[in-house]
């Protein structure tokens, strides 16, 4: 049993770098709420494919997987684009929606919504402004959470729903009854399924700016255990320097950093 476990690890690990290119793929199960989102991390280019799952019951957790929440870095606000459309690089299997959270402003508060791109179809798509009226944008470059759900699943605060549609197509600002507080949680579960968010304006974040020293290069970060050890020996006999060459000489990876990655280690996060 531990070792299957250890397997997994492993797989969850090593993808935390294969999936530094354009395309992020879910590992695991990204959280259902601002606080337990999945940060998109990598080198700091463009990230154009969040790709994933909502797995509906069982499996996961005692609620199971209807919403998944990822931590993006925005660093593009004006060319901003997030969508299940397939013409965009996106796709669900699901009638999605998808909602952005404020997280370098006040924590957890929504931004922008979309149900349906059109009348078209049951696919969103989120733009730098609402069109609803509410005056809702995407102010400056910065981290975010993107979320996406199945219909019928909407946030709300303690208030009630952040967002309010009056058509199933307006991109919505924060303008519901609980538009003025932070997330608390979803309203209902939704339809479930394969996803695909096309993404444009997005760049992927530095893990060390996540981690919390050097490290702490895998999630869970604020935590030091086994992901951590596994990522560096499988970077460091890989010959990937990018999270391995802690210690001079740098360029190249020799047991001095070895030394660098347990002393950090050891001091704890
Ligand atoms: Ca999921
Ligand atoms: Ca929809
Ligand atoms: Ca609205």
């Amino acid at each position: 049993m531990l070792r299957v476990g250890y397997g997994l690890m492993v797989g969850a690990a090593i993808g935390a770098h294969a999936a530094a290119g354009p395309e992020w793929m879910e590992m695991g199960d990204a959280g259902r709420t601002p606080a337990q989102a999945q940060p998109v991390t990598g080198n700091g280019s463009g990230v154009l494919i969040i790709s994933g799952r909502l797995g509906g019951t069982g499996l996961v957790n005692g609620v199971g997987d209807f919403h998944d929440v990822y931590l993006i870095r925005i660093d593009d606000p004006e060319s901003f684009r997030a969508t299940t459309l397939v013409e965009f690089e996106g796709f669900a299997a699901f009638d999605a929606e998808l909602f952005l959270f404020q997280a370098d402003g006040p924590e957890g508060f929504g931004l922008l919504a979309n149900l349906d791109a059109s009348a078209a179809t049951t696919d969103p798509l989120i733009t730098p402004m609402a069109t609803d009226g509410s005056q809702a944008s995407i102010q400056e470059p910065g981290l975010y959470y993107l979320a996406i759900s199945g219909k019928p699943a909407v946030p709300i605060s303690f208030d009630g729903p952040i967002f309010n549609f009056a058509s199933q197509t307006e991109v919505s600002g924060p303008d519901g009854n609980g538009g003025f507080n932070a997330f608390s949680d979803w309203l209902s579960d939704g339809e479930t399924g394969d996803y695909k968010v096309g993404l444009r304006g997005v760049v992927s974040i530095p893990i060390s700016e996540i981690g919390c020293d050097p490290a702490d290069i895998a999630p869970p970060y604020g935590v030091h255990d086994m992901t951590d050890v596994l990522l560096f020996l499988s970077e460091f006999s890989g010959g990937v320097l990018d999270l391995t060459d802690l210690a001079p000489p740098m360029g190249s990876l020799d047991f001095s950093d070895v030394v660098a990655f347990l002393l950090e280690f050891a001091d704890g996060c």
